[in-house]
């Protein structure tokens, strides 16, 4: 049969998106020194055929897996009560998004995050609804406890004092951001949220437009850090949307982090907190921008895997 675009009156008919030199190696964005490995798990699935919503997932699961990691998945730190708890979230190129907070003894909430996003009407399940959901749809129950997690908590639990510290384990979530050999984007975010937390706490990582956002059209963003600093001001959809006005991702971050430091101007010290964004958009262009110095991104383009280190606005 002739290409529809062949035939004269029909020549409106946009072309579907074909793999363009540009795109062909694809791009992974992840936080910190640790993205390395999730990128290199994004960038298998690339080479497999895999689309940019599988890379993401794909990355958050390799570092769900590592039941040594003290920040991510069910090795990650407890809250102050002793439970491990899970914030997760994924978006694909089609504006389709799934969440998942407050989730326990499931290992891989940013699957669960993604049948979340396919199965059900809803964008957010919690709790024991989200475990009910996971358990239904064939995640088992699973009751690891990491002793080097329960070892801190317990030692925490001496003075009992909360007082996250910047750029160290506690503050260590991975946000991914990928672009596939066809150009869309997708982005993922998982974490055990800050240690030794409130019962019930729940970061900005699996909150939609503030851990992270991705626009197939604009651009993706993704942040770490002190959540609560990252909520009140919705930076992942601001670093979009700031990209949309025309912003370089670099410059969007930037002005992202501006906004932030003015918002919690009243609420918190700036040298208590940390927070970090990790941006690109759809030419493949990346930015990175922290509070404090400290901030790490792992990038892998033209196939070759870097670590780098993010500007800041306090030296
Ligand atoms: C949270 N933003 O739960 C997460 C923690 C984090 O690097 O990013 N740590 O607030």
């Amino acid at each position: 049969m002739a290409a529809l675009s062949a035939l004269p009156f029909l020549s409106f008919i946009p072309e579907k998106k074909k793999p363009v030199d540009r795109y062909k190696k694809g791009l992974v964005l992840s936080t910190w020194n640790f993205g390395l490995k999730a990128n290199a798990a994004a960038a298998i699935t690339l080479q497999n055929g895999g689309k940019a919503v599988d890379m993401v997932e794909a990355a958050g699961r390799e570092m769900e897996s590592d039941l040594t990691e003290l920040s991510i998945g069910l090795g990650g730190l407890p809250d102050r009560e002793g439970h491990t708890t899970l914030d997760a979230c994924i978006m694909n190129h089609e504006g389709k998004a799934g969440s998942v907070c407050f989730l326990e003894k499931i290992m891989h909430p940013v699957s669960v995050a993604r049948a979340i996003m396919e199965k059900t009407p809803h964008v957010i399940l919690v709790g024991d609804g989200a475990q009910q959901f996971a358990v239904e749809n064939g995640f088992s129950k699973d009751n690891y406890v990491n002793p080097a997690a329960e070892k801190a908590w317990k030692e925490w639990l001496i003075k009992s004092e909360y007082k996250p510290v910047i750029n160290i384990e506690n503050h260590d979530t991975i946000g991914i951001l990928a672009q596939d050999a066809i150009g869309n984007l997708s982005g993922a975010c998982t974490t055990s949220g800050l240690a030794f937390k409130m019962r019930g706490r729940v970061g900005d990582s699996p909150i939609i437009g503030s851990g992270l956002y991705v626009d197939n059209e604009v651009g993706a963003a993704t942040a770490t850090g002190l959540g609560e600093t990252i909520l009140r001001s919705c930076s992942s959809f601001l670093i979009v949307e700031l990209m949309r006005q025309g912003k370089s991702p670099q410059e969007a971050c930037e002005e992202a982090i501006h906004r932030l430091v003015k918002i919690n101007e009243h609420i918190i010290k700036i040298e208590d907190y940390q927070a970090c964004f990790l941006a690109c958009n759809t030419n493949g262009d990346v930015g990175a921008y922290s509070v404090h110095p400290g901030f790490t991104y792992a990038i892998w383009k033209d196939g070759k895997p870097e670590v780098l280190p993010s500007k800041s606005l306090l030296s």
